[in-house]
């Protein structure tokens, strides 16, 4: 018996259910870089850098405990530029006789992998993705029967489940499940990103950046600087950074937005995390460990704990359970074409021309940009969710379809027609007033709703639920929204309509 064990790039983790029990004198690892999966979305040039340099990183780690590892380097000259084309040349050379997988994160490789049996005529072996904290059974029999599947119990179980916060009683550690009402200040005046770590360019990184350079710099997004992690021991200092200096502010300014402080007190951790550098409980135990320390208050170490063992987790298993039609739900029938300044075009919207920037300099911006600027613009605009769907999964290092879909089909889109999301995330410009000095900078005016100056999320987001009236006015959670506008006078209402429609004909002009 001899196994080829796949690894893919975002499963970087010695303790991968496909690299135990391996057998050195037969079996061999292989790790491919392959053009269909660079470029099935115009991925963020600084993704690719950080998966092939990880990727290479890894492999030279596994080769140096002795494990037989084969390589297959992007410009190889037999690189057949697919996984399935890599597995049948390397099951052909290698004679080997069975295939052996964990689980992708996403649902189409799944089925391709599915297929190889078949068209490969040889065993393939998919084992469960055990770096996950709840499995797809656990998932599905926690939602079984549930009329809503709410993130907030699902995390209560988790919390019990794995004994975090939790005092030897039962009681959630403080008494409460949730903090987030000492959470989400507003940014104070001058409020500046503590310093981040940057990692020196190894010998790897800096093969692979010329090739990246010469390959997809059509793709949108800055390469250089680079300064990821791109080991499991970089990521590692990238976490105890985080939890020693940045944690005991996470919750108070998790939601503010500053303009040029692409990070705040974010933790940067999930480009690391969904690539198998870091594994969840680890980071969750070293958070819980700071709180019982005295190092970080309870509001910051338990908001950031339900990131990861709450949303993150519960996010994979609505996909999983969900999916395949999960991706097909256009709940809102968004269809209009993606303006071109979600690509780096110009805009006069200082708010999304700064979450734009964010994003092609770092392949980052942080989840309020995510949600509550180009998300909720999207949502208010009705861009057609699969372009915006494309869209998230190429432009961030953390973005594999099993997180990015629920994310902004559900939570940001609310395409998935409030599985997600009890009610939509949709605000207009008083909010991100409220929670930015970027309006300080705009050529717009959140406080005006019509007019030439007036902010255009102000009258997209009353046209965003009047179009959609049918499906939210008897939402429980949205009381005062149409009892505001049913107060509004005709005039008024009919003004505000005609803003905007004139932003979104702006918006198509390319002028807005
Ligand atoms: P922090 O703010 O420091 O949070 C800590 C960790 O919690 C993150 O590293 C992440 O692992 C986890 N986390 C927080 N929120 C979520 C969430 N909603 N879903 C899953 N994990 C979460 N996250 C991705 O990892 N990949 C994506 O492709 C992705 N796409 C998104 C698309 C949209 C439209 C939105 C609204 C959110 C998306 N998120 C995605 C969730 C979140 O925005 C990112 O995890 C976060 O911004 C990563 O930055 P950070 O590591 O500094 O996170
Ligand atoms: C995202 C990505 C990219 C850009 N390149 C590769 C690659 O060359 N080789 C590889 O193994 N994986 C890559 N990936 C990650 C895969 O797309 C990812 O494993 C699947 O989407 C499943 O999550
Ligand atoms: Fe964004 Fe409106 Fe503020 Fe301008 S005024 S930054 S468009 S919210």
């Amino acid at each position: 018996m001899s196994a080829l064990r796949l690894i893919l790039a975002d499963q970087l983790s010695e303790s991968l259910a496909s690299l135990q029990e391996i057998d050195k004198a037969h079996d061999v690892v292989m790790l491919c870089e392959v053009m269909e999966e660079a470029s099935y979305v115009p991925h963020h040039p600084k993704k690719i850098a950080f998966l092939f340099s990880a990727m290479r990183h890894f492999a030279a780690e596994l080769a140096a405990c002795g494990v037989p590892v084969r390589y297959v380097k992007l410009d190889d000259v037999n690189n057949t530029g697919s996984f399935s084309g890599e597995v049948q040349r390397a099951i052909h050379e290698l004679k080997s006789s069975t295939v052996v997988v964990t689980e992708p994160g996403e649902y189409r490789v799944l089925e391709m992998m599915k297929g190889w049996q078949k068209t490969l005529n040889i065993p393939v072996d998919i084992l469960p993705d055990t770096r996950f904290l709840a499995t797809h059974a656990e998932f599905a029999a926690w939602a079984d029967g549930k009329k809503q599947l709410r993130m907030e119990f699902f995390y209560r179980e988790m919390r019990k489940n794995y004994s975090i916060l939790i005092e030897n009683s039962g009681k959630p550690t403080g008494g409460d499940w949730n903090y987030d009402k000492d959470n989400r200040k507003p940014p104070k005046a001058g409020m500046k990103s503590p310093p981040r770590i940057r990692h020196k360019k190894s010998a790897i990184t800096k093969d692979v950046l010329a090739l990246v350079n010469e390959r997809f710099s059509h793709h949108f997004g800055m390469l250089e600087p680079f300064h990821f992690a791109v080991t499991r021991e970089q990521a590692l200092m990238e976490l105890d950074h985080f939890v020693t200096h940045l944690l005991p502010n996470f919750g108070d300014y998790q939601d503010a937005m500053v303009a040029g402080e692409p990070f705040l007190y974010h933790s940067l951790i999930s480009s690391y995390l969904n690539a198998g550098l870091l594994l969840p409980l680890e980071i969750c135990q070293k958070a819980e460990a700071a709180y019982r320390a005295g190092k970080a208050p309870l509001n910051a170490v338990e908001g950031f704990i339900r990131q990861i063992l709450g949303w993150r987790e519960y996010i994979r298993g609505i996909y999983w359970h969900f999916m395949p039609e999960y991706g097909e739900r256009n709940m809102l029938n968004a269809t209009r074409p993606l303006p071109k300044f979600y690509w780096g075009e110009p805009t006069h919207m200082f708010c999304v021309a700064e979450a734009v920037r964010h994003t092609r300099d770092h392949a980052y911006s942080h989840h309020i940009q995510r949600l509550m600027i180009t998300g909720n613009f999207a949502l208010l605009a009705g861009l057609d969710v699969k372009a915006v769907q494309k869209w998230y999964l190429a432009v961030y290092s953390d973005a594999y379809e099993w997180v990015e879909m629920p994310n902004t089909l559900g939570m940001a889109l609310f395409g998935d027609g409030g599985v997600v999301a009890s009610k939509p995330y949709a605000a207009s410009g008083k909010y991100i007033h409220r929670m930015s000095n970027y309006c300080e900078q705009c050529r717009y005016d959140p406080d005006e709703m019509t007019g030439e100056t007036a902010c255009p999320f102000n009258a997209l987001y009353w046209d965003f639920l009047v179009r959609h009236e049918n499906i939210f006015r008897g939402n429980q959670r949205m009381p005062y929204v149409f009892s505001t506008w049913d107060k509004f006078a005709p005039e008024k209402q009919q003004a505000i309509r005609k803003q905007a429609a004139l932003s979104l004909q702006k918006m198509a002009e390319g002028t807005l």
